[in-house]
């Protein structure tokens, strides 16, 4: 068999190979041993499957809790989660496997669950499947990529969102909940191990807080970083319900985050000196497979479904409302053209606040404006307006095409929003389609000609079309 020359005997211990090394091999080929015992083969899965206790779903208030926040937190004792030596043992294989891998054995990544057959106990748990289910749909498929992370006194993560989707490039970001990932922390995560930092509510921003031009540096100190961190928020305008959660949690805890939502590790502090104390953290990468058409959570139909007054309209922080409304009516299954906030609740909720509703030229301004969380929500809010006002379909096509802020060609244009010395009127322009493509596409069929014009356009940097599900076309 032709292996393209890869025989891979990088993967066996060399002739010469050392104790450790023996060692470790032992230790994986005792994993495999354990994983072939245990498995069961894919039928008896699937049977075992059918006759294990149904998903344990989310309910209303916690649905709308995610779309708002972007993540739920399972407890150890949530429904059917294993006992705690499962997590125990979790543990102890996750370590011995990071041993394994320190020892060039293989990588932690990918991997896992055939190598630690314990940790599938807890991805099987009805509460987490019912997690799951309700943000992602019946049907929803763990991506091949996984990895386990480990803290360090060195390993200190700037705020970022994953990367890695199939198309590369820049990442396409989803305000729908498409995809997600799931955390397993297996021992007690206490602050000085280094938890796992979440910014609520996040998904929906890109122009995130950036590390300094001149990067962290080896000599930054703890207290300097730390302060670092802290100040890369001020420029954004964020709201205070985005300050930094840490994922401090008791051992077999589980988070399951939108995939776009700002996170970090942070680094194991000098003080958690007990090498014994250990964190990992297991991480799954997940996919919806179809777009909703029903609610797949614990649904109890309420008069206020289309425009829940618990996202605030036009008082939601950072003007989120309209957004919320959104991710809720497509996770909902209504059709597009029927997901956006109602004008009129909007209009209610500003004019409480003393506020008059913004004209569509107002908008417009915000959406080419250099404040993230006023463009997203001046798009969304102009796709409320769009089905009965001809002038805010316009504004929000003008600024898909326009020619504000450049074409981003030529020069420069690989740099898109991560830094770099390009220039700021071709930022803003990218920023200003990026946010109208969020409202176009909530508006379904309504938007087809501004795409079809956005395509033959001879300006645009990039126009690209998702493949994965409907709804998704990007041109910015
Ligand atoms: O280690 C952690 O807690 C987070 C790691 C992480 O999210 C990442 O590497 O993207």
């Amino acid at each position: 068999m032709d292996t393209g020359g890869r025989c891979s005997t990088a993967r066996l211990p060399a002739a010469t190979a050392t104790n450790e090394e023996m060692a470790a091999t032992r230790r994986r080929l005792t994993g495999v041993h354990a994983h072939l015992r245990c498995s069961p083969s894919p039928s008896a899965a699937a049977a075992a499957r059918d006759e294990s206790p149904a998903p344990i779903l989310l309910d209303d208030a916690a649905m709308k809790e995610f779309i708002k926040t972007g993540f739920v937190l399972l407890a150890p004792d949530a429904a059917g989660m294993p006992p705690l030596d499962v997590h125990q043992q979790n543990w102890t294989d996750g370590c011995a496997l990071q041993e394994d891998a320190d020892a060039g054995v293989h990588s932690v990544g990918d991997n896992i669950v055939a190598s630690i057959p314990g940790v599938s106990t807890v991805l099987e748990a009805p509460a987490v499947r019912g997690v799951l289910q309700s943000v992602l749909g019946e049907g929803y498929t763990y991506h091949p990529h996984h990895f386990m992370h480990m803290t360090s006194p060195q390993t200190d993560q700037f705020w970022h969102k994953d990367s890695g989707r199939p198309w590369g490039g820049r990442k396409m970001r989803h305000h729908q909940s498409i995809e997600a990932m799931l955390l397993y922390y297996p021992q007690d995560t206490t602050e000085d191990l280094g938890p796992t930092v979440l910014l609520p509510g996040t998904p929906y921003w890109e122009d995130g807080p950036k590390p300094p031009k001149e990067g962290m540096g080896a000599a930054t100190t703890p207290d300097e970083k730390d302060s670092i961190f802290r100040s890369s928020f001020e420029r954004l305008g964020w709201p205070e319900e985005t300050a930094p959660h840490k994922v401090v949690v008791p051992a077999g805890s589980v988070a399951i985050v939108h995939f776009d939502i700002y996170h970090r590790g942070s680094r194991r502090l000098e003080s958690a000196d007990d090498e014994g104390r250990k964190r990992l953290m297991y991480k799954f990468w997940l996919s919806r497979t179809a777009d909703p058409t029903s609610p797949s959570w614990d649904h109890t139909p309420q008069p206020d479904d289309d425009c829940p007054e618990a996202f605030g309209g036009g008082n939601a922080p950072g003007r989120l409302g309209a957004v919320w409304t959104h991710a809720w009516n497509w996770l909902r299954g209504a059709p597009a053209g029927r997901r956006a906030i109602d004008p009129a609740a909007l209009q209610q909720q500003q004019q409480q606040r003393g506020r008059e509703l913004s004209s569509v030229a107002e908008l417009q301004a915000e959406l080419l404006g250099d404040s993230e969380p006023e463009r997203i929500a001046a798009s969304y809010e102009l796709a409320a307006l769009a089905p009965t006002d001809p002038a805010a379909l316009a504004a929000l096509h003008h600024s898909l095409i326009g020619d504000a802020g450049g074409d981003g060609d030529g020069e420069g244009g690989e740099a898109r929003g991560d830094g770099g010395d390009n220039n700021a009127k071709m930022e803003l322009g990218l920023a200003a389609r990026r946010a109208a493509t969020f409202g176009l596409v909530s508006l379904g069929p309504l938007a087809t000609s501004a795409f079809l014009d956005a395509t033959a356009a001879s300006r645009p940097s990039e126009v690209r079309t998702s493949p994965s599900l409907s709804d998704f076309p990007l041109a910015y």
